[in-house]
């Protein structure tokens, strides 16, 4: 039955496209609809309350709480990749090279947001793939999981690590997230990097995010993809937090306020030196602190 013009009705995010979103209401309709308000603070994943307008329209009035919220941030201003993802899946390939940096800051946006992170290598295929393995072993022993993959061939081993969850995908263009999503819902048919070479439009690029549903507990959030991650929202608390290994040493500084970066007798600093802690972490974690705002 359908609800009556005017009363306000449940729904989810499915697709977000600048100001204007689709919303999936119970029995699966979609609709298109604007916020009321100027400013758009809502993003694939988010539960809202909507009022229809017209037939296939309507307009957001709501938003429900949210359980986690995976977003980035500049000087300028926030940009929510997804809410309510349960994970955060970090696409990374064997080829071309990813930003390490990239991937140890979605972590930390993982970690800060509330969800849990699994890391993807793709392109396991490719002769470099043992390398990347290897480099990728300082965040398996965090605890992270690590799933290689061959995403042109199957997507077998990541399967059981969306199931009933809900999931986003991040990560650079051309590490294969829109080869992923093809392979779980060949029906989404999500242009990828041949598609669009072949119609020679250059946008292969999604532009927006997307929800796709792989049952009625599990789905995949495909998000654009990104060069940069900013966490301008973060204290350093937060940042201290989001490093698992540094744990036993946090308070064991000489500086009670020590920020990690080259202040004396540092306990992070002789931690990584000791080999307790990796180098190139240390290094991701000095350049999101030294881009923090100073609050002092
Ligand atoms: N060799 C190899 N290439 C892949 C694999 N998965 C994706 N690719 C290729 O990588 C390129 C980028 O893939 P695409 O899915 O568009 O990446 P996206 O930008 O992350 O969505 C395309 O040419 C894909 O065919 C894989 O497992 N092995
Ligand atoms: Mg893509
Ligand atoms: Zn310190």
């Amino acid at each position: 039955m359908a609800t009556a013009r005017g009363a306000s009705e449940p729904g989810t995010i499915v697709a977000a496209h600048g100001r204007r979103y689709v919303i999936e209401v119970a029995g699966g309709e979609r609709l298109d609809c604007v916020p009321r308000g100027k400013r758009s603070e809502v993003a694939c994943g988010d539960r809202v309350g909507i009022r229809r307008t017209a037939a296939n329209q309507g307009v957001i009035e709501t938003l429900a709480p949210r359980s986690s919220l995976f977003y980035r941030s500049d000087a300028f201003r926030q940009k929510i990749v997804a809410a309510n993802v349960s994970q955060v899946v970090v696409v990374l390939a064997t080829s071309p090279t990813f930003y390490e940096e990239l991937l140890n800051r979605c972590l930390v946006a993982a970690e800060c947001g509330g969800a849990r992170a699994v890391i993807v290598l793709n392109k396991c295929d490719l002769p470099t793939a043992s390398q990347a393995l290897d480099d990728l072993g300082v965040y398996a022993a965090l605890g992270y999981p690590v799933v290689p993959l061959r995403a042109r061939e199957h997507v077998n081993e990541l399967v059981p690590w969306l199931a009933g969850q809900t999931s986003v995908l991040v990560g650079q263009s051309g590490m294969g997230k829109s080869t992923i999503i093809n392979m779980l819902l060949p029906e989404a048919r999500v242009p990828t990097a041949e598609v669009s070479s072949a119609l020679d439009s250059g946008r292969h690029t999604t532009t927006h995010a997307t929800l796709h549903r792989l049952a009625p507990d599990t789905s995949v959030i495909d998000s654009p993809g990104m060069q940069e991650f900013g966490l301008h929202h973060l204290r350093q608390t937060d940042v201290d937090a989001a490093f698992p290994e540094f744990r036993p040493f946090i308070g064991r500084c000489r500086f009670a306020n020590c920020r990690h970066l080259q202040e004396p007798d540092c306990a992070i600093d002789a931690a990584t030196a000791s080999g307790h802690v990796a180098r190139r972490r240390l290094a991701a974690y000095r350049s999101i602190v030294r881009d923090l705002p100073r609050v002092s």
